[in-house]
Formats: structure tokens, sequence, C-alpha cells
């Protein structure tokens, strides 16, 4: 008997969804339930993390966080702290939720430990 080109096609969507075939040991009967597999991957959301400005926390310190924590360059580090220094607010990077929420955590016990009061938060980007 001919086979049609995507009769396998079929067969194995079967076969990854479990279900049982004819002289399989199951009474020939299919109890499995077809379901379709398609990959199917999101993109995560992203997150802006930033540090805000304060009047107390020593530059050096921040430059630091930004070194340890972000992975700047002491160029990059630097720069980022001034601008957060002179504007208020600075962006440090953009990551995933779980990274961002992360790297925040790192900071403020960082912070606190250093009873710095250096603050960093995130936002969807
Ligand atoms: N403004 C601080 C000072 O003059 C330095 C500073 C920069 C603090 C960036 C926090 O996120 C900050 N020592």
């Amino acid at each position: 008997m001919e086979r049609h080109p995507r009769a396998h096609h079929a067969e194995r969507r079967h076969r990854l969804a479990g279900a049982r075939r004819a002289g399989d040991g199951q009474g020939g009967r299919q109890t499995g339930t077809a379901t379709k597999i398609r990959p199917r991957t999101k993109r995560p959301s992203l997150y802006r993390v930033l540090l805000l400005n304060d009047d107390y926390t020593p530059m050096e310190f921040v430059i630091g966080v930004l070194q340890e924590v972000f992975s700047k360059t002491p160029e990059d580090a630097f720069q980022i702290m001034m601008h957060v220094h002179k504007s208020g607010v600075g962006e440090c990077g953009v990551y995933p939720f779980e990274i961002a929420e992360t790297k925040v955590m790192r900071v403020m016990d960082a912070a606190q430990k250093n009873q710095h009061p250096l603050q960093c938060v995130m936002e969807k980007q």
C-alpha cells in the first residue's frame, strides 16, 4: 500500500504525545492524548536597573558597585556614577526579571552592610 508522504509525520506526532498504537500490548486502543508538540519560546520582558543619587554614599563606593555587580569597566563605572550624581538617576543595565532582581538585591545588601543610603531600583522597560 502506498504511504502518504506526510504519514510518518503524523505517526511521530502521536508517538511524541504518548498515544498508544495497535499491537503495543495496550489492547489496540489509543488511550493517550494526541497533542501537537510545538516548541514555544518567548523572549523575556526586560527590566532597567537604576541607581538613585543621594548626598552621602561615597563616589568610590558607587564606582565599586558598578564594577562588581554590573561588570562595568572603571571608566564606564565612573561615567555612570557621575551621571547619577549630576542628574539624580542613571541606568546600570537592562536584564530579564530575575537577573535584575538579583542585581538590585546585591546593591542593596552591599549598601546596608556599609551603612550607605544608596538606593537601587528596577523598572519594566
Ligand atoms: N552624590 C554622592 C556624593 O556626592 C555620590 C553618589 C553617586 C551617590 C551616585 C549615589 O547613586 C549614587 N558622594
